[in-house]
């Protein structure tokens, strides 16, 4: 099951209810402008009553520094644990490829507030290489989960160190 947890973003919902769609899978979502958590609690009450496994719960992006933003999120992670026994099980953070070094203290954010425990690494397909995810993979030792190599159902694959590696050595 899908939770539209991006309620901030104009459209997020009806994006991700395509995704849906297409996956033809269900989604749980409010109004524009509700509280994330509140769609989480919903999703999750959804899921426990239909027994669907696993949630996946989009989130809005935001910038680290932001405060409110990220206690949002660690009030996310709460509701979820409460709800469901060692929830969230995963906490991915989407990383685009042509994000630089600022990258490493944003994921220092995250998972200091979000409990992060792994990395998508999206747009590999563009002219950037994801170099800075070997530095957060090195320092704070989290594993890159998934890349992103284009805007298709088929283009979120497994990472594969060799092939990532290969790559950036590319000419
Ligand atoms: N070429 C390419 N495009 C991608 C990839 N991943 C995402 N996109 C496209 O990038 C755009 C933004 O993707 P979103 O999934 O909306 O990004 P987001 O991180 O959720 O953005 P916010 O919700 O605004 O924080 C969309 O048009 C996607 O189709 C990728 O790996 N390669
Ligand atoms: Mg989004």
């Amino acid at each position: 099951m899908l939770a539209a947890g991006d309620t901030f973003r104009a459209a997020a919902n009806e994006q991700l209810e395509i995704w849906a769609g297409r996956l033809g899978i269900p989604i749980v979502k409010q109004k524009p402008g509700a509280d994330p958590a509140a769609v989480l609690f919903d999703a999750l009450a959804g899921a426990k009553k239909h027994g669907h496994d696993p949630v996946i719960v989009d989130t809005a992006g935001r910038l680290h520094t932001k405060d409110n933003l990220m206690a949002e999120l660690e009030k996310m992670c709460r509701i979820a644990g409460r709800e469901v026994a060692g929830a969230p099980h995963q906490v991915l953070l989407v990383i685009d490829a042509t994000t630089g070094q600022n990258g490493l203290q944003q994921a220092r954010e995250f998972r200091e507030h979000a409990g992060t425990t792994g990395i998508i690494l999206t747009k590999l397909d563009g002219t950037a290489k994801g170099g800075v995810v070997v530095a957060i993979a090195r320092e704070l030792g989290l594993p890159i989960q998934f890349v992103g190599v284009g805007e298709q159902v088929e283009d979120l694959l497994p990472f594969s160190p060799k092939e990532f590696v290969a790559s950036i050595f590319e000419a």
